[in-house]
């Protein structure tokens, strides 16, 4: 190989190298030579066939670099694409786990919540709470001084002067509890076209809609020295609640029909009772059914420019203490505010008004409690 044109340079140390030095040289040798000197060289003049062979040498290795560069981006590209598809199926998956946890927990608080509740009814229904007293004022002022919370529910009573005892629903929260509650009316579920010998004897269900039996409710109201206030709680379909409460009830006994006697009048709804003059006032009335009929229209009265004989099938065959029917009737349907043919079969309070038009009533509790006496 002819180097003669050849400067020497090695890496900036100035060294000049002797032609005939070069010459003797094996061409092995010359080859490694050339390519040291080679960096150092300025100018395209000092480089010919040698330098475009090791040009193209190192345009191969860059070639090869670039292609292996390409190469590793691609797999890189790859591995970070896969990568990232996992860590997101990862976290699917987790959301996934996460949102059945959820669900399986809901499912859980439902079932649990229902359980409470159906407990609770059961406790309502079942069992009755094994406290005596002669009724639920009196069970409420024997349990004051030892529990300091007493529980609404099923309570057994036994009233003075009768041989046997019943079950009642004491209601131990509502204004200060110690209420017993004589009827109950909220859904409509239970049948109210009763004859004479249920509403005598009590109809339904303690926990939900009842009557609790004009027998029951004389006993507890005719105990010696002892005065009743009778509270009745409505509740509209707009959710309006409104209140009656009379300080004296008592009742007639069964041979007199459980003629009702009604004191003073407090409350928001008006005083249906009596209503607005005397032929409406249904105080001292005796007690009507379907079979049995004590409502003042004998032989008939005259309604509306309708003619009536009985208050009771004119009020869909339900008891109560009609007089010439009258503006009261707790013991209607609160689901059926249709006027069949001029017959009223829903929970009638008349005197509950609102822009001169009766609330329409959803629900009723009629309630006694003791009137504390100074004897
Ligand atoms: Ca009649």
């Amino acid at each position: 190989m002819n180097l003669s044109a050849h400067t020497g340079l090695d890496t900036g140390n100035s060294t000049i190298f002797n032609q005939s030095e070069i010459l003797n040289e094996d061409s092995s040798q010359a080859h490694v030579k050339t390519q040291k000197p080679l960096r150092g060289v300025k100018g395209q003049e000092a480089c010919s066939m040698p330098c475009d062979v090791t040009a193209k040498l190192l345009r191969d290795e860059k070639h090869s670099l670039c292609v292996h560069l390409q190469q590793s981006l691609l797999t890189f590209g790859r591995s970070t694409r896969k990568l990232i598809r996992d860590v997101m199926e990862e976290q699917q998956r987790a959301l996934d786990f996460l949102s059945s946890q959820v669900t399986e927990l809901m499912t859980r608080v439902q079932t649990l919540s229902s359980e409470v509740q159906r407990s609770n009814t059961e406790m309502y229904s079942i069992k009755p709470v094994q406290s005596h007293g002669r009724d639920c004022s009196d069970i409420k002022d024997n349990l004051i001084s030892v529990v300091p919370k007493i529980p609404s529910g099923i309570y057994i009573v036994h009233p003075e002067n009768i041989d046997s005892s019943f079950e009642v629903f004491c209601e131990m929260d509502y204004m200060g509890g110690g209420w017993t509650v004589i009827q109950r009316r909220t859904d409509g579920l239970t049948d109210f076209k009763r004859p004479w010998a249920d509403y005598s004897d009590g109809f339904g269900h303690l926990p939900g809609e009842h009557w609790l039996g004009l027998r029951k409710v004389f006993h507890i109201l005719n105990q010696k020295d002892t005065r009743f206030q009778l509270h009745i709680a409505l509740v509209s379909h707009d959710d309006i609640t409104s209140y009656a409460s009379y300080d004296d009830f008592r009742l007639d006994n069964e041979t007199h029909f459980f003629s009702i006697h009604l004191g003073r009048y407090a409350g928001s709804a008006g005083d249906a009772f009596r209503g607005y003059d005397q032929e409406q006032n249904q105080d001292t009335a005796p007690f009507s059914a379907s079979d049995v009929d004590n409502d003042g229209c004998n032989p008939f009265c005259s309604i509306n420019n309708r003619t009536v004989e009985s208050c009771s099938s004119q009020h869909n065959q339900t008891g109560w203490w009609f007089n010439q029917c009258g503006l009261a009737n707790l013991n209607g349907s609160p689901q059926d505010p249709e006027q069949n043919r001029g017959r009223s079969t829903h929970i009638l309070w008349d005197t509950w008004r609102q822009n001169g038009v009766p609330h329409s009533i959803k629900s009723v509790t009629m309630k006694i409690r003791r009137i504390t006496t100074n004897n």
